[in-house]
């Protein structure tokens, strides 16, 4: 038996449709990052109660009311977690801040937005069609049929943990899968609370979605490994993310991955200056840097890059760092502490490489309106694009700024590093906005905006950033398996060893 201290709401996991503790009863403490003290205890699951959930997932899938439902009936139970989610969205978002400690302002407005992703795929449910396709054989009748992959394993970090649920869950019930979700060790909690106020409440039959919470080599690696899954949805770190596939390879389970980034915001002398001084600001200290898009490596082009730099800095002076449960907040604390460890030593990194730091550089006390784990939003300049803080993803609020010649400068270190999620361009020319795009090697570029999302866009990454896309119609291809069915009005005659229309296999 564990000692609890009273204080602690202690949490349980969701298997089956009954709540309950880790077989092993183990438990962890969950922290809230701004004060550095625990709040909640979260069961540590291991591979026995990863089993129990990917067989409750399985038996789920295989019989019971949801492989019975109409697609049309699906839609309107998604429909309906929507509308629960528009009720508890503000409850639910607040939870978010206590565990991940990013802004309520940005995790309230999330949450209101949510409701759309189960809305949209609610919708999508009954639009899922196969073909009839000709064949070149007389007498067949061909067509495909567009299946569910089956149980689904789902992994998810801490920076935006019930919206990257919303991107795979959804898509993942319209599509006819159940689901096992592994929430971060360090972001457990707005799930639990998710699933009690709003998947319980919507009536989704047991099994369907299940929750198991504890470490990623352990609780993550049983999931990614469990035979009874079909697909794993992983976003994550690119290091993590290689491995989940190549354990998910062993046993040819398919996988879907959104990973880290190095995204350019390049800045064009014919860009408005202050739309573009904005956007450059939101792209990496708006989140405390902790979102995969994160603008960190800001390029701007030689013309104005002195006068551009030092609009930048005044405006990133003004930021207002404090608790992020206040609305006036701008920046937040860094979510975990090896996360603080890593955004401090990389700013070592980038001094010791020869980045001059013109703003911020180390910790962020209480005397700056921090805390225990702020960091002072930090611009480097003369960054060279081949030093580490310029090919290595930071995940906080740190920026990069690369000076460029021209078109073809600003592309070609664009390109030059292995990610490839997202990209900015600010420019008023219309041919720039539409050449430059075309030539960046990224899932997502925006021009004169950064951060902009939606249910409807595809979302996903190139190179080392992922595989597969989530969001709009396409993501649910990612959840979908494709079967051909021959079907012969003709008589099977002559050699039964040939079969007559036979050319293949
Ligand atoms: O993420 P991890 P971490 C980047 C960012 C950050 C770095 C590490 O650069 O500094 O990743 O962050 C589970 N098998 N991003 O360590 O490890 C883990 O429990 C199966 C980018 O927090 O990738 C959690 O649920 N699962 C990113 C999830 O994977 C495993 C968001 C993510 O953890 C596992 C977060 C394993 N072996 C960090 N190891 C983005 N793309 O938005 C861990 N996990």
């Amino acid at each position: 038996m564990q000692d609890v201290p009273t204080q602690l709401k202690k949490y349980q996991i969701y298997i089956d449709g009954q709540w309950c503790d880790a077989a092993s009863g183990k438990t962890f403490e969950t922290f809230d990052p701004y004060t550095g003290e625990p709040w909640a205890l979260i069961p540590e699951c291991d591979a026995t109660d990863v089993d129990r959930a990917c067989n409750a997932a399985y038996r789920a899938f295989e019989s019971g009311p949801w492989p019975r439902m109409t697609q049309t009936e699906r839609g309107r139970l998604l429909r309906r977690i929507a509308g629960l989610i528009e009720k508890h969205g503000e409850h639910l978002a607040r939870i978010e801040v206590k565990d991940n400690g990013k802004l309520i302002s940005e995790m309230s407005a999330q949450l209101k937005y949510l409701p759309e992703w189960y809305y949209y795929y609610g919708g999508l449910a009954d639009k899922i069609t196969g073909m009839v396709i000709p064949v070149d054989k007389p007498d067949h009748f061909t067509y495909t049929l567009r299946e569910p992959v089956g149980v689904c394993g789902l992994i998810i970090p801490w920076n935006s943990p019930l919206l990257l649920v919303g991107f795979k869950l959804a898509p993942a019930l319209a599509a006819g899968c159940t689901v096992v979700i592994k929430p971060s060790e360090y972001t457990s909690a707005s799930l639990l609370e998710f699933m009690k106020l709003v998947i319980e409440e919507a009536d989704v039959p047991p099994g369907v979605i299940n929750v198991v919470t504890g470490y990623g080599a352990t609780t993550g690696e049983a999931l990614v490994t469990h035979p009874k899954v079909a697909k794993v949805a992983f976003t994550g770190g690119s290091a993590t993310g290689s491995r989940v596939a190549s354990l998910a390879a062993a046993s040819f389970k398919k996988v879907s991955l959104e990973l880290g980034g190095k995204s350019p915001n390049i800045v064009f002398d014919d860009c408005v200056m202050e739309d573009a001084v904005n956007g450059a600001i939101s792209g990496i200290f708006a989140a405390t840097g902790q979102t995969c898009v994160a603008g960190s490596r800001l390029l701007v082009q030689e013309s104005i890059h002195d006068e551009f730099v030092e609009r930048l800095i005044a405006t990133a002076k003004t930021a207002k760092l404090g608790n992020p449960m206040n609305f006036d907040t701008q920046v937040g604390p860094v979510t975990t502490p090896p996360q603080y460890q890593k955004v401090l030593s990389y700013i070592d990194i980038a001094k010791n490489e020869g980045a001059k730091c013109v703003l911020g550089g180390g910790p962020a006390g209480p005397e700056m309106g921090g805390g225990k784990y702020f960091v002072q939003p930090t611009i480097f300049v003369d960054v060279d694009n081949k030093m580490r803080i310029a090919q290595e993803e930071v995940f906080g609020p740190v920026l990069s700024v690369i000076k460029f010649k021209d078109e073809e400068d600003a592309i070609r270190i664009a390109n030059d590093v292995i990610y490839g999620l997202a990209a900015g361009v600010w420019t008023q020319s219309v041919k720039r906005a539409t050449i430059v795009p075309r030539r960046i090697r990224a899932g997502t570029v925006w021009v004169n905006t950064y951060r902009a999302m939606s249910f409807t866009m595809p979302f996903g990454g190139f190179k080392s950033s992922g595989l597969g896309r989530e969001n709009g119609q396409t993501a649910i291809d990612e959840y979908l398996e494709t079967k051909s069915v021959w079907v012969s009005t003709a008589a099977n005659t002559g050699n039964p060893f040939i079969m007559k229309t036979a050319t293949q296999s």
